[in-house]
This record gives C-alpha cells, sequence and structure tokens, in this order.
C-alpha cells in the first residue's frame, strides 16, 4: 500500500503534474423544496413542483384534467389569463451560510417573473430562454428566508404592445382564436417558446412557471464564470486548443495559476493577476495525435474529460469539468457549376447529412426526463441519423439532450428560437434577444455535437414569398420597417455573436437559405421541400427534385391505435373526422384530406379505423424512403437529408416518425434502413430500373449484389449476381435494367423487385414494386407465428406461404417496441423479432396481433 502511495506520487512527479490540492468549494444549494402556487387573484395556496409549470401543478393538484386527454384542452385557455405566484421558504446550508458571496441562479423562467426576496424585488425577467443570477447574500437570513415568483400573464403583457401598433407582426402557426384572442397573435412579442401558443402539430397551451432548475451558488475568493475550450486548430496530428476562463475575483490578486489537466496530465497553464471582478484568462495548449471526435457512423465519439483548475498557492480556489471532443468541422458553401454547396466537412471528410427535425418533446417541459431524452436521441442514433435539426419554434434544449447527442454522434444544426414569424427587434426587445443568443451560445459552444448556427425557421421564405401575410397589404413604412428588423437581427446581431462567442462555428440567417433577401432555391444552400403534401404533388415526385441539403420535408401520418386508444378511448370517437380525433390533428381538415387523397391514390381504402391508422402510417413511410432514397442517391449534389419530424410534443396526427409516447411508426423503422452507412436502392426511370449503392463508409467496399424478381406466391428468378467495388464516400449507379429483360414475362402487380447486397457479414436489402399499392395483387397468405421467450420478453419467429407488404405486430392494451416491425416477409422466409415485456406467455401469445396491407381492405 505504502509503495503504491510513492509509486504514485513518482509518476505524478515524473508528469509535472501538481501534487493534487485540495477540493475546490463552490457549495450549491438547490430550491425546489416546499413550493406552493396560487392564482394571484385569489387566495387557495396549493403545494408545486419545481421546476415546474402552472398547468402541471394544476393537474397534480386535482384542478384541471390532463390536457392532453380528448377536448380538455379546449377549457384550459384562461390559464395564460391568469398571473400565477409562487412561494418558498428556505434556512441556508451552513455550507452556503458561511460563503461570502452568494448567488440566486435562475436557468430558466417561463416568462415575465417578478422574484422578491426576503420582500425585496431583486429580478424581473422577460425571455424563457436566458438564464438569470443575482448576487443576494445582503439579503439572505440563515434561516426562514421567502422566495417569491409572480409571474404575469404573457397574454397581458403582450396585449398592449399589440394594440399600440399601426401594423402587426404576422405569426402564422399562433392559434390566438383557440385562445379567445380572436386574431390577435401575441406570441411574437414574448420570448417563450413559439409552439407554447400552437403550431400544425401542437395544442395551445401558453404555460408560466420556473421551467428549469433554481440554487444558490456560494464562493468565497473567486468563482468561474465560463469556460470555453476553443479549438483553434484539429486534424489528425494535433490539436491547437485555447482555453478562455472567465473568472470573477473578489479582490484583486497577485497571481493565480491556471491550468487545464486531462486527468492527470497537465495540458497548459497561465500565471496571471487578477482584478476585482471579471477577468478572462486563455491558456493555450497542443494535444498531439489527439483522439478525434466523429458523428455516427465515421468513427468513435471519443471525449476528453478536460479539468480547469484555478489555485492560489497551493489552495484551489475554483475549478470545472468540461467534456470535450476534439474535431475540425468546417461548413463549407462554394460557388460551383450548379449554384452554391452546402456541406459539412467533419474532421477533413464531407458528412452526408442523414437525420430529422426535432421538436420539443412535450408541451410541459419539466417533465420530459432523462430517460424520455435518451430514448428521443438514441431512437435517431438506432436508425442511422447522424444530424437532428433542433427546430426553432421550440426551445434551446437541455444540456443533457446534447450530452447525449456528443456521446451517441449526432451533429446537431441548432436555430434560434424564432420560426414562421416576423418579430418586432429594436430596442430593448433587440437587446433581449442579444442577451439570449450569447446566453445560448456560449451554454451549447463546448458540445463537439453542436456544428452550425441558423437564425431562425422559415421567415425569410415566408416574408418574401408573401405566404405570411400579403406584404402588398402592409403599407410600405411598414414593411420597410419590418424588413430592416429582419435584416438586423438575423443578417447582423446573431451573425455576429456567433462569430464573437463560437469563432469558427458556421452560421446562416433563416433555413431554407440561399442567399441574402433572396427567396430559397434548389441549386444554393438548403431547401424545405414542401410540395409533395402541402402542394399535393404526387410521391413519386421527390425522385425528381433536388437540392444541396434538404433540411425539411414531410409527410403526415396517424399514431398507432394503441397510442390513439390512450387519448381517445372511445369507440365514438374512432373515426380520423371525430371531434375528438380533429382536435389531435392540427393540420385541420386539409391534412386530414390530404392523407385522404394520398391513400386513396396509392392504396385501397381502408375498411375500418384502425386499418386506416395502420395504412396511413405505411403510406408516410413509403413516401419519406422515397424521398431519402432519391437525396442519398443524388449524393455529390446534394449533402443533407433532414425530414420533419422526429418527435411529436403531445399525442396527434402528425408528420412524426415516432409518436409522443415514443412508439415507432412505420416511417421510423422504415428510416433504418433508408439511413444505412450502405444503401442498395433500385429505382425505376423511363422504363427502366436503374440500380444505386450508396455508401457512407469513408473506405471502399467489396460486396456481392443480387437482383431477383420474386412472386408474390411464391418462386423466385436471380436476374443478376455480381461482385461489385462499393466506392467510398459516394453514390455510384451500378447496373440498368429495361423492365422487360427484368421482368420476361412476368406480371409487374404479381411480383416485388428484391436487392441485396452483402457484404462482410452484413446483409442490404431493398424491396422495389413496379406498380402502384392499389394494384399489386397480394394474395392472401398464412402467416405462422412461433413465440419464444427470450432476455426480458419473447422472440417472434414468423413465416409465411406467400408475400406480405408491411407485416406489422402489436400488442392490445400495450405499447410495445418491437425490434423490427412493418417489414415484409418473402414467400417460405422466416423473420424473427424480439420484443421485452412482462406480460406471461400465455397472455402475450394471446393479445398478440398481426396486420399486413392485404388485410385492411
Ligand atoms: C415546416 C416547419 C414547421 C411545420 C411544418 C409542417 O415548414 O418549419 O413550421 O410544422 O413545416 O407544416
Amino acid at each position: 500500500m505504502h509503495q503504491r502511495i510513492i509509486a504514485l506520487f513518482m509518476t505524478l512527479s515524473l508528469l509535472g503534474a501538481a501534487m493534487p490540492a485540495a477540493r475546490a468549494e463552490a457549495p450549491v444549494q438547490q430550491l425546489h423544496e416546499g413550493w406552493s402556487f396560487r392564482q394571484a387573484r385569489l387566495t387557495n395556496w396549493y403545494p408545486a413542483t419545481v421546476p415546474g409549470v402552472v398547468h402541471t401543478d394544476l393537474m397534480a393538484n386535482g384542478i384541471i384534467e390532463d390536457p392532453y386527454f380528448r377536448l380538455n384542452e379546449r377549457g384550459l385557455q384562461w390559464i395564460d389569463k391568469e398571473d400565477w405566484i409562487y412561494r418558498t421558504m428556505f434556512d441556508l446550508t451552513p455550507e452556503v451560510a458561511a460563503c461570502d458571496h452568494t448567488r440566486l441562479c435562475f436557468e430558466g423562467l417561463d416568462t415575465y417573473a417578478d422574484v422578491y426576496l426576503n420582500g425585496e424585488r431583486i429580478l424581473e425577467a422577460d425571455n424563457m430562454f436566458r438564464r438569470w443570477a443575482v448576487e443576494v447574500e445582503e439579503l439572505l437570513l440563515d434561516k426562514g428566508n421567502e422566495l417569491l415568483i409572480y409571474f404575469h400573464s404573457p397574454i397581458k403583457v403582450a396585449l398592449p404592445l399589440y394594440d399600440s401598433l399601426p401594423y402587426h407582426y404576422e405569426a402564422w402557426n399562433d392559434q390566438a382564436a383557440n385562445g379567445g384572442l380572436i386574431d390577435k397573435k401575441l406570441s411574437p412579442f414574448t420570448r417563450k417558446a413559439g409552439y407554447h401558443y400552437g403550431w400544425d402539430w401542437g395544442p395551445r397551451l401558453v404555460t408560466s412557471g420556473i421551467w428549469r432548475p433554481v440554487e444558490l451558488r456560494g464562493w468565497n475568493d473567486l468563482r468561474i464564470e465560463d469556460v470555453f475550450h476553443y479549438q483553434k486548430q484539429v486534424d489528425r496530428k494535433s490539436a491547437e486548443v485555447e482555453t478562455r476562463v472567465e473568472i470573477e475575483a473578489a479582490e484583486p490578486m497577485k497571481e493565480v495559476r491556471v491550468a487545464v489537466y486531462d486527468g492527470e496530465r497537465k495540458l497548459g497553464e497561465t500565471r496571471t493577476a487578477l482584478h476585482k471582478g471579471l477577468n478572462t484568462v486563455t491558456v493555450p495548449f497542443t494535444i498531439r495525435n489527439p483522439k478525434l471526435w466523429w458523428c455516427l457512423g465515421m468513427g468513435e465519439q471519443h471525449l476528453y474529460t478536460f479539468r480547469t483548475e484555478v489555485t492560489r498557492g497551493r489552495k484551489t480556489l475554483a475549478e470545472d469539468e468540461t467534456r470535450v471532443g476534439l474535431r475540425s468541422v468546417v461548413v463549407e458553401k462554394e460557388r460551383d457549376a450548379y449554384g452554391r454547396s452546402l456541406r459539412f466537412v467533419l474532421n477533413g471528410e464531407p458528412v452526408f447529412c442523414k437525420g430529422a427535425n426535432y421538436i420539443p418533446c412535450d408541451c410541459f417541459l419539466p417533465r420530459v426526463t432523462h430517460e424520455v431524452y435518451e430514448r428521443t436521441v438514441g431512437d435517431a442514433a438506432a436508425v442511422n441519423m447522424n444530424m437532428l435539426r433542433i427546430w426553432g419554434g421550440g426551445i434551446y434544449e437541455d444540456d443533457y439532450f446534447y450530452e447525449l447527442c456528443d456521446r451517441m454522434g449526432i451533429l446537431v444544426w441548432q436555430d434560434f428560437m424564432y420560426a414562421c414569424a416576423v418579430y418586432p427587434a429594436r430596442g430593448e426587445l433587440l437587446e433581449n434577444m442579444r442577451q439570449e443568443a450569447i446566453d445560448n451560445v456560449k451554454r451549447l459552444r463546448n458540445h463537439p455535437s453542436v456544428v452550425y448556427w441558423c437564425g431562425n425557421n422559415e421567415n425569410q421564405d415566408s416574408w418574401l414569398t408573401g405566404w405570411i401575410y400579403d406584404v402588398q397589404k402592409v403599407d410600405p413604412k411598414y414593411a420597410d420597417i419590418i424588413w430592416a428588423e429582419y435584416e438586423e437581427q438575423y443578417y447582423h446581431m446573431l451573425d455576429q455573436v456567433v462569430a464573437q462567442y463560437a469563432p469558427g462555428t458556421g452560421y446562416q440567417p433563416t433555413s431554407p437559405f440561399s442567399d441574402y433577401g433572396k427567396v430559397s432555391n434548389d441549386h444554393e444552400g438548403d431547401r424545405h421541400y414542401w410540395e409533395v403534401w402541402h402542394a399535393k404533388k404526387p410521391i413519386a415526385e421527390y425522385n425528381r427534385q433536388r437540392s444541396r441539403f434538404f433540411s425539411e420535408y414531410g409527410f403526415q401520418s396517424f399514431p398507432c391505435f394503441e397510442s390513439v386508444k390512450r387519448y381517445a378511448p372511445c369507440s365514438g370517437d374512432w373515426s380520423i373526422t371525430s371531434e375528438v380525433m380533429m382536435a389531435h390533428q392540427r393540420g385541420g381538415d386539409h391534412a386530414n384530406n390530404l392523407i385522404r387523397s394520398y391513400l386513396l391514390s396509392e392504396y385501397h381504402e381502408p375498411r375500418d379505423f384502425a386499418c386506416f391508422l395502420y395504412a396511413s402510417q405505411i403510406l408516410q413511410g413509403d413516401a419519406i424512403k422515397t424521398a431519402i432514397e432519391a437525396h442519398r442517391r443524388d449524393k455529390g449534389y446534394c449533402w443533407g437529408s433532414l425530414y420533419w419530424q422526429h418527435n411529436d410534443c403531445w399525442p396527434v396526427a402528425s408528420w412524426s416518425s415516432r409518436d409522443w409516447y415514443g412508439t415507432w411508426k412505420a416511417q421510423h423503422y422504415f428510416a433504418r434502413q433508408a439511413f444505412d452507412d450502405l444503401l442498395v436502392s433500385p429505382v425505376v426511370k423511363d422504363g427502366k430500373l436503374e440500380l444505386y449503392v450508396v455508401s457512407d463508409r469513408l473506405q471502399p467496399a467489396e460486396g456481392e449484389l443480387t437482383l431477383r424478381v420474386v412472386g408474390l406466391r411464391g418462386g423466385s428468378t436471380e436476374r443478376l449476381s455480381r461482385k461489385v467495388l462499393i466506392p467510398a464516400n459516394a453514390s455510384t449507379k451500378l447496373f440498368t435494367l429495361t423492365l422487360d429483360e427484368l421482368l420476361d414475362g412476368t406480371a409487374p402487380e404479381q411480383c416485388v423487385v428484391r436487392a441485396e447486397l452483402r457484404t462482410g457479414k452484413r446483409l442490404y436489402t431493398n424491396n422495389c414494386f413496379l406498380v402502384q399499392q392499389k394494384q399489386m395483387d397480394y394474395p392472401e397468405a398464412k402467416v405462422t407465428r412461433r413465440v419464444k421467450p427470450a432476455d426480458g420478453g419473447y422472440e417472434v419467429t414468423l413465416q409465411s406461404d406467400c408475400f406480405v407488404r408491411g407485416l406489422y405486430l402489436s400488442v392490445e392494451g400495450e405499447l410495445l417496441h418491437f425490434s423490427d416491425n412493418f417489414f415484409d416477409l418473402l414467400p417460405g422466409e422466416p423473420r424473427t423479432v424480439s420484443v421485452r415485456t412482462m406480460l406471461p406467455q400465455e397472455e402475450f401469445e394471446s393479445r398478440l396481433g398481426t396486420l399486413s396491407l392485404a388485410d385492411t381492405y
């Protein structure tokens, strides 16, 4: 033992490491206990949960019912017109009481919040997205402190602002009328999540509350305000880092030492004097042969833990630990023969970005647990995504969300929180927006996953094309004001904040974006392609449309029947036009009719409600699969495919590929194959079948490619079988066959074309249909199933005599996740899937149901 300590001491001395100094004391006291709340104009206090919001507190006290259930949302529109008071009493912990200085820190207040400590007003917060901190040691008592927060109704604050203007700021999705505000769309005036006011997939539930942690932080001689590990240059040989430490000192200090460590290895140190107040100290260092951080599919997600210490003599005064991934990211926007590219290059390698748009996981944000985040980000990784776009109508996400993206290799395209609207942006409001941007850029800039910032979602196109409102009808002098504010906000202010606080990080003013002052197009920058869906173009149109980067496109479906039963359990609600189903379809008739008409043009009419829900998912899955494959085949021209949308914030019919309960729709399963590192993609064009292989691997691969024509009633003919060389990080057209050659007399409605690519241990497959689904002659299949207990659940093996399209497994009364689902069964080829459940086998088997496309009509 003794020897080991000496040996450790010697190793440390040899490495030149300082002897472990006494740990810095920075006591933190969370103030999450003992809260109660009341409606400001009434007198009853009720217990409250902090972090939390009014709606969930009212629910917990039995005053309102679950807003997500049936039509309940409608009766809850009074809540946002009221003021609310939250209060708690607390004693200081001895550790905090012993500190010279104490800061009261709010990670998030939603939104207009006057904060009183022991009767003294210490803060007037007015931005949900900002962090607030107040020095409070002068006001604190050792025992019996009262913290009281008065939340002003965001509606009552914004209404006079709206009314005072001779013109208005439009917000496309703001459901003012549902909130009893006729046409007064107030959301642009308040720095609060846009989707709270309603969206075309979201209810109108305008919250108030202490939505993120609140705590006291004690400190003595000095404290670290912020640490930024600025990666100046990174490649395989070396990483040049400059750690910038913001330190607040209580008094001037002659000399402190600021050092950065990786474990016990000291990376760099700076000795400096500090003046009283805020200082910035930089510590430059170089790491030789760094382990790089890669996104999913391109390499490891190596994370260093950098420890930053501020010491005086032998005493550590403050320290910080941050997980850092070393990587270089260049977002190329280069003029070329076609227009201008938008391409992410990670550690020198171009990345085809595969993923989706992400919205908040709930309307009531504090109840989004770590487990929900793990599932949400995990489900992106599970289907081979490497990018999520955090869309601008939601929130700058929780730290944990980005930690998961760092760990799982999901790149983050981060919008600033502005969407589908124009915002007043001048004077104090503009300054508020600037502070919000600084807060969040600083908070997120150490995450290797956060690679891009974007000013807003669709505000530019909506203004320039006039779809948000008729610009012609706006008095030109007001239109000039609005546009000048737009330019100031997105072309200057936000751009400058990113350049100053996250130097080297890419930024674009809006999405989609081709150029300043121009409507977006298909050959420069990113594109939101919505003509399939909103403009009713046929799904096959996805095969013709191009973009340098598709940052949005999407197709709606309904949640599965078991999910629907949770928010609409009465059988009287079970039609897509029932009042309850319509309340959970925020695209209204327009969206419902689109699903219906696309469905009827491609598929047989489903015979009942449950079949309709299922068929809507196959339809959505097929549509998005078509789009993803088209985008990937166009790799070289196109470098990104992010569909709309990854998740839901409540149970609803929407464009999501996973519903609010986390259940995967058909699309999510289809995306796993379509986003895989190798894609074998057959496509019919001008009477020919073209066969592409798309690789996102950084090395070329060898494989065996086969193409079979499989009869729906059994029997298959091999048309092609070849060894192929698959070029790295590219799309390659390998073969073209005429349909006559391919079919050789087989009727197209009687067969499916099966492409298979075998490389190493992996088999990549794809099924291609030559006619519409409603023209296919699916026979009545006999599907047998075998259930076997396995690791926390069961393995189910399915086999059929005939081809089965989109076989779907579900268990009545449960929302279970099957390892695979909605898959095609080839005649005679068994398929085994697994599922975790505590249900006893007999029960599981009796409740296990299957449905396929041929069963729906
Ligand atoms: C996009 C988004 C969202 C919207 C979606 C579906 O353009 O940016 O605003 O929910 O379309 O309409």
